[in-house]
């Protein structure tokens, strides 16, 4: 078939904040880096602009691939179907959801691929131009990062970052060995961490040209653990960077690495995200070996991290089965007393392909009524064990009301501002107060829909 223009559709239901859309579609911008020169392509967000009218003028020569998340599956049916309508014949849903559930996407899908793509997706543009489309590509392998999918000049010129995001992503490493029972990153991402070679990570950074990013990997701490040469290695080549800052996920064993810690923030490494998970050591089980819910120690890990001026986002998930309100309440003061820079609350979510939704399964405890668009980490989805689920979201209200509240959000933005000298506080005072904001954005969804 002659081939138009590819089209790589990225869902989203946050919109422009202050003018400009939260994060850049960094896995399509790989993937469209991926198509032949020869070939058009294009990266359509819906955070940017809405899609629909755009849809309409698509056509039967054109590739469409669309990427989504589980919360994300329903948007992007109805834009296949609106693709539909106008002529395309050849939609491709690629991403997590697919990966983990693709039993629930093929009815309604052209092509299907599942797992990593970087292999498949130039076989499927090559077999949609001789004809010769399947309806299922599966990437088995996860691979080497070396050399994979380099940015192209062209898709840094069209998604021009700084002027359309807030956040540009990057990655770094890929997979984590934990194993915690909730999490869907190692099902996609695979539990061998992986690691790009730090001269593609500092070219990457110079070409695009940003000052600032997220990483999207899952567990960066893990590399000092994993691979200190290398995480050392990179923070010697991050330092020469001028970059504004940068931050990332990571469990918190980190603490146990000052030397690196000191090098991380002469690397410009602003703050970690890091996944606590529970203060309620029942659930120890659920939680990989990250962590095991002992306060004392989240503590101790806290001040020793700060000690080097790094920032610490406090990540916490309500609703394992040993959890009632009071954990909930144990959390908020927790988090008061210990002196985070920002803090997430979320509510316990049964992704597809996990242990924690198969056990849910097996006890008949998924709410029947909850379509994707609640496994939004906002909304409760499954019956908890030990609260009712009008108990749980109660509680979960009151609790982030406290958490999110304007006084709240203003102290720890407050402290992690404090954690800059002076002349840098200007270009500081967005990342210390954005983080909490963006949080309560999240939670604010809780009520967008009921
Ligand atoms: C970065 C990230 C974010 C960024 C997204 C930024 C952006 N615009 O891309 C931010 C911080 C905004 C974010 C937010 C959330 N996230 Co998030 N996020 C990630 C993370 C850590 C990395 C994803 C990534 O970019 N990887 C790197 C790129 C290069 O690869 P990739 O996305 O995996 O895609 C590959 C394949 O899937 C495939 N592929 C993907 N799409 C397509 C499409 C086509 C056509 C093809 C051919 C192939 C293909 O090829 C790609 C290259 O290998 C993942 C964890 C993970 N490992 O996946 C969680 C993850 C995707 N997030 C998750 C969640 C739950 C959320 C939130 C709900 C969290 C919250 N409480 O708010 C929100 C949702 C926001 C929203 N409204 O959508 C879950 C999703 C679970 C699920 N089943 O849906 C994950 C898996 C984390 C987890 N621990 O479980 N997230
Ligand atoms: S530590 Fe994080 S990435 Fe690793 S298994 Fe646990 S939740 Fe997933």
């Amino acid at each position: 078939m002659e081939l138009r223009k590819i089209v790589l559709i990225q869902p989203g239901r946050e919109g422009k904040i202050f003018g400009k859309a939260p994060a850049a579609p960094y896995t399509l911008m790989r993937l469209a880096s991926l198509v032949p020169d020869d070939i058009e392509v294009e990266i359509w967000h819906h955070d940017w602009e809405p899609l629909e009218p755009k849809l309409r003028t698509l056509g039967k020569h054109d590739l469409v691939g669309m990427t989504a998340k589980t919360l994300e599956i329903e948007q992007v049916q109805r834009f296949t179907q609106i693709a539909h309508e106008a002529g395309v014949q050849a939609v491709v849903i690629g991403g997590n959801h697919v990966t983990l559930m693709p039993e629930d996407v093929t009815p309604w899908a052209d092509v299907i691929v599942t797992g990593e793509a970087y292999r498949t997706w130039p076989k499927i543009i090559e077999d949609f131009q001789n004809d010769a489309l399947k309806s299922h590509y599966n990437d088995t392998e996860w691979a080497d990062l070396t050399g994979v999918a380099p940015l192209s000049d062209r898709v840094i010129a069209q998604v021009d970052e700084r002027r359309r995001y807030w956040t540009p992503m990057m990655e770094i490493t890929r997979g984590c060995p934990r194993n915690c029972s909730f999490c869907t990153a190692i099902r996609v991402s695979g539990q061998k961490m992986r690691f790009r070679p730090v001269e593609e990570i500092v070219e990457e950074i110079e070409r695009r040209k940003i000052d600032r990013f997220f990483l999207t990997d899952d567990n960066f701490g893990l590399a000092f653990i994993i691979d200190p040469e290398y995480t050392e290695k990179l923070f010697l080549a991050l330092e020469k960077l001028p970059l504004r800052g940068w931050t990332t996920q990571s469990e918190m064993a980190v603490y146990k690495y000052p030397e690196l810690l000191k090098l991380a923030k002469r690397a410009h490494l602003d703050k970690l995200f890091i996944g606590f998970e529970s203060v309620n050591p029942d659930n120890w089980r659920e939680l990989g070996g990250k962590s095991k819910g002992l306060t004392k120690q989240y503590a101790e890990s806290i001040k020793a991290i700060q000690k080097t001026g790094i920032g610490v986002v406090g990540l916490f998930v309500f609703g394992f089965d040993n959890d009632t309100p009071k954990v909930m309440w144990e959390t908020w003061e927790f988090g008061k007393n210990v002196g985070l820079d920002s803090m997430s609350t979320t509510v316990l979510t049964p992704y597809p392909g996990t242990p924690f939704r198969e056990q849910l399964i097996k006890e008949d405890r998924l709410m029947p009524d909850k379509s994707w668009q609640y496994y939004d980490t906002a909304h409760v989805t499954y019956y908890p064990k030990l609260m009712t689920v009008e108990e749980f979201e109660r509680e979960y209200d009151k609790v982030c009301r406290a958490i999110y509240s304007p006084i709240r959000i203003a102290q720890r933005g407050l402290r992690a501002l404090a954690r800059h000298p002076l002349q840098r506080m200007p270009a500081k005072a967005f990342g210390s107060f954005s983080t909490d904001y963006g949080y309560r954005r999240t939670f604010a969804w809780r009520h967008a829909f009921s």
